[in-house]
């Protein structure tokens, strides 16, 4: 079973966008098991874009993830990895495709309004990252999975 982090990342907050894009995750059918407003700090930010250190827009990109409220949120299913990336779009909005949240909803590589992990040991590294096992229902049962995932 793979994990993923999503992060409503600090724009998405300020824009109003949180309920739309949550919405847009539950009505693909993810199961979502942690969830929490909370500002990122610098120490949290810099370990979790890690693998950035020493790009251009790396001293923008804490800056912007740590400027104000995010909502951090797991989830947990076959494939989400790849579910969620083609759900969120494309890095750049310019680039991305209509119907996904970035195509939709922004226009500006620095403010893409979501992270969502890129492969399964990010996944499960972020989500440990940001949650305690104690704040993930990571074997709620969930009585619509049999509509959504053949049996
Ligand atoms: P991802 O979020 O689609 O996985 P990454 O390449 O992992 O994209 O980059 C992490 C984040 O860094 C992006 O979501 C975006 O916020 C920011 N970023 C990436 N490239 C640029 C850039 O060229 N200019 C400004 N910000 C960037
Ligand atoms: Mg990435």
């Amino acid at each position: 079973m793979e994990r993923s982090l999503i992060i409503l990342k600090p724009d998405a907050v300020q824009r109003g966008l949180i309920g739309t894009i949550i919405g847009r995750l539950e009505q693909r059918g993810l199961k979502l098991i942690g969830m929490k407003l909370m500002q990122i700090d610098e120490e949290l930010a810099r370990k979790h874009y890690g693998e950035h250190e020493g790009k251009p827009f790396y001293s923008g990109l804490v800056s912007y993830i740590t400027s104000g409220p995010v909502v951090v949120i797991a989830v947990a299913g076959a494939n989400v990895i790849e579910v969620i990336r083609n759900t969120v779009g494309a890095t750049n909005p310019a680039k991305a495709a209509p119907g996904t949240i970035r195509g939709d909803y922004a226009v500006s590589i620095g403010r893409n309004l979501i992270h969502a992990s890129d492969k399964p040991e990010s996944g499960e590294r972020e989500v440990q990252n940001f949650f305690t096992d104690a704040e993930l229902l990571q074997d709620f049962r969930r009585d619509t999975d049999r509509w959504i995932f053949e049996q």
